[in-house]
């Protein structure tokens, strides 16, 4: 009889847990930038930088969003921006990301130097959960 109630419970659960089961995951759309700001002088500490994102799945979805420097000829410098209050960002969770150098930070390229004819440039990137990759065009500085 005990054996009896415990296969009916059982049966009752995996059903249940069966249905609980959503139907298809929605897809993951790609994030969006809407808007950047660069204040970049390297005159720390006044150097800054801002990168408004949207993502259809929400803000919860974006993974990073990213300030990359490009030197031909050096390694790329890549810094994270913030949307949590911290590295100069005014408001935490508003969608806005923020990188601030502040006094002491290294900013040092590291390479060989060479020249291609194509300048240093700067450019944002946002991620998000499912790896959808958005950049910002490419500007030389
Ligand atoms: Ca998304
Ligand atoms: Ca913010």
């Amino acid at each position: 009889m005990i054996k009896w109630i415990l296969v009916i419970l059982l049966a009752t659960a995996m059903f249940f847990g069966c249905g609980k089961e959503s139907p298809a995951e929605p897809e993951n759309e790609p994030p969006e930038i809407v808007d950047t700001h660069v204040y970049l002088i390297f005159n720390i500490p006044a150097d800054k930088v801002l990168c408004e994102v949207s993502d259809p799945d929400g803000l919860g979805d974006i993974s990073s969003v990213s300030f990359i420097m490009a030197n031909p000829g050096y390694n790329d410098l890549i810094y994270d921006l913030y949307d949590d209050g911290t590295h100069g960002d005014i408001t935490s969770g508003d969608g806005t990301y923020t990188y601030e150098w502040v006094e002491g930070v290294d900013i040092r390229w590291v390479g060989d130097g060479e020249v291609n004819g194509v300048g240093a440039t700067y450019q944002f990137r946002v991620r998000d959960s499912a790896n959808h990759e958005v950049y910002t065009d490419a500007v030389e500085y």
